[in-house]
């Protein structure tokens, strides 16, 4: 951190020409906003490049450097990537350029870049105590080590990378978020705040939910379908009028991606449906012609969703394919493509998510090797959905205090979910009312009160059949809802089972 900082001030000092060089989703984007940001108020301003998905492919590219030196750039700033870009930041250096890396991807076995400015908390020797950093949440660092307090305001944009890219909100990334989001809910970014607007966001008070179903889908559709750099903007501007026209490019970029990964996950479904043997394979491998790369990860958690087993949506152009794949509790995504790996070019991933290339020739056997795989790996019981359960309890202990409590523990998310509880003995007073899209409302009563509860499609066809006056356990988690000055309590019911033999 010293040696980044005292070269960031050297560039400061000699009006240097920066570039900052990000990545195209809501990490990268946002982690260049706060440089920026950090920069101008020091004096300077920067150059940013944010590449194009389709265009560009991943990580630092080489056209940006050329154009780097070209334009006279001393300083390049990588945000979000970087740290396995040994080729791309050799010839940045060989043509006299410093490059400064804020990344916190694993470490490349390769080794590491040939710079020692490297801002990554998974360095061995780095003595920073938090790992879970978002890329912007380093940046956001820096920014506080050369600007100090001021650079808190930024914290609404460490907020929305920290729940876009996944990160565990947990330890320090916790506090972040928490005052992220009452920053967030100020509405003190322009961008962001006419963004809150175009998408309808009615309440005062956002949660990770706005920023992770909302906002962030939003900044990200540009980077998906087209350039990100419409959301860069979005989040730099100053003018009230650009940050209502940029809003609106957004907000129509995530209805044509919505509708696009609408119509993809239908095509797939329908493949799986016609052609997956649900006895003998554990693991979906789905293909398509020009599936946009932008989408297949999405269309993979889709299918995961739908169908509970890992789910690879591959997309073939010219004889190759790449691919994206999710997995379900149990089954080690990154290990099951190792074992595959002679079949394909390229791969990468952890766990849960990974991506790979592969020939197209290649993918039916490789749909049978990753299926052997997993019949050993992947035992039946797995691939049955399972909800935990953190506390039994009865509804009347759902007290204004008990719920002020629970509040205490947000805001919930990755590595913090919201706690989930179980409860019989609850009787079903009235018909199910459709909400919207899949979503019903019931009244459930355990006696002396009433109590509002969602659900979903297949649930409510199992209070339909039980009819009003049935008795149910479920398995539920508490939201509190603020109406008109006053707070309801609603369960989000998440199993629902009909208690027989109880009068
Ligand atoms: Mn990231």
């Amino acid at each position: 951190m010293t040696e980044v900082k005292a070269r960031l001030e050297r560039a400061v000092r000699g009006k240097e020409k920066i570039l900052l060089h990000g990545d195209y989703d809501v990490d990268g984007i946002t982690g260049v906003a706060i440089m920026v940001k950090t920069l101008e108020r020091l004096g300077v301003t920067p150059a940013t490049f944010l590449p194009e998905r389709e265009r560009h492919g991943y990580g630092v590219s080489e056209e940006a450097i050329h154009k780097a030196q070209r334009d006279g750039v001393k300083l390049i700033i990588t945000v979000d990537c970087g740290i396995t870009a040994r080729d791309e930041i050799q010839l940045a250096r060989e043509h006299g350029m410093d490059v400064i890396v804020i990344d916190h991807h694993r470490l490349p076995a390769e080794g590491l870049p040939d710079t020692h400015l490297i801002l990554n908390p998974l360095q061995g020797d780095c003595p920073y105590p938090f790992k879970d950093l978002s890329a912007a949440g380093l940046a956001f660092k820096l920014s506080q080590a050369l600007l100090g307090d001021e650079a808190l305001e930024f914290l609404d944009l460490v907020a929305l990378s920290t729940i876009c890219d996944i990160a565990p909100l947990t330890g320090e990334n916790r506090i972040l978020v928490k005052n992220g989001l009452e920053i967030l809910s100020k509405k003190k970014n322009l961008g962001l705040c006419a963004l809150s607007d175009v998408a309808k966001i009615k309440t005062s008070k956002l949660d990770t939910g706005h920023v992770a179903f909302i906002l962030g889908p939003r900044l990200n559709a540009a980077g998906r379908m087209s350039s990100p750099d419409t959301a860069l903007q979005l989040l730099l501007t100053r003018e009230p009028r650009e940050a209502e026209s940029l809003a609106k490019i957004l907000d129509a970029e995530n209805k044509a991606r919505q509708q696009y990964e609408k119509d993809v996950t239908k095509e797939a479904v329908q493949k799986v449906e016609r052609t997956v043997n649900f006895n003998r394979d554990r693991v979906l491998v789905v293909d398509g012609k020009g599936w946009h790369a932008g989408v297949i990860g999405i269309v993979a958690s889709r299918l995961v969703e739908k169908f509970y087993r890992p789910a690879i949506v591959i997309s073939t152009d010219e004889g190759t394919g790449r691919g994206s794949g999710r997995s379900i509790k149990g089954f080690h995504l990154f290990e099951a493509l190792q074992a595959s790996g002679s079949l394909l070019e390229e791969f990468g991933g952890h766990e849960q998510a990974a991506g790979l290339t592969i020939k197209e020739e290649n993918i039916s056997r490789f749909r049978e090797k990753i299926n052997s795989f997993a019949a050993e790996r992947l035992a039946p019981e797995a691939l049955k959905r399972h909800v935990e359960v953190d506390m039994e309890l009865e509804l009347r202990e759902l007290t204004g205090t008990f719920l002020d409590q629970l509040e205490l523990l947000e805001p919930y998310g990755i590595g913090n979910p919201r706690p989930v509880f179980r409860s019989g003995g609850l009787q079903l007073r009235s018909k199910a009312r459709r909400l919207y899209g899949e979503t019903y409302e019931i009244v459930l009563t355990d006696g002396p009160l009433n109590y509002q509860a969602h659900l979903n499609e297949k649930q409510m066809l199992l209070c339909a059949a039980a009819g009003a006056g049935s008795v149910f356990e479920a398995v539920y988690s508490v939201k509190t809802k603020q109406w008109n000055g006053l707070s309801t309590l609603l369960l989000n019911i998440k199993e629902l089972k009909e208690q027989t033999g109880i009068p």
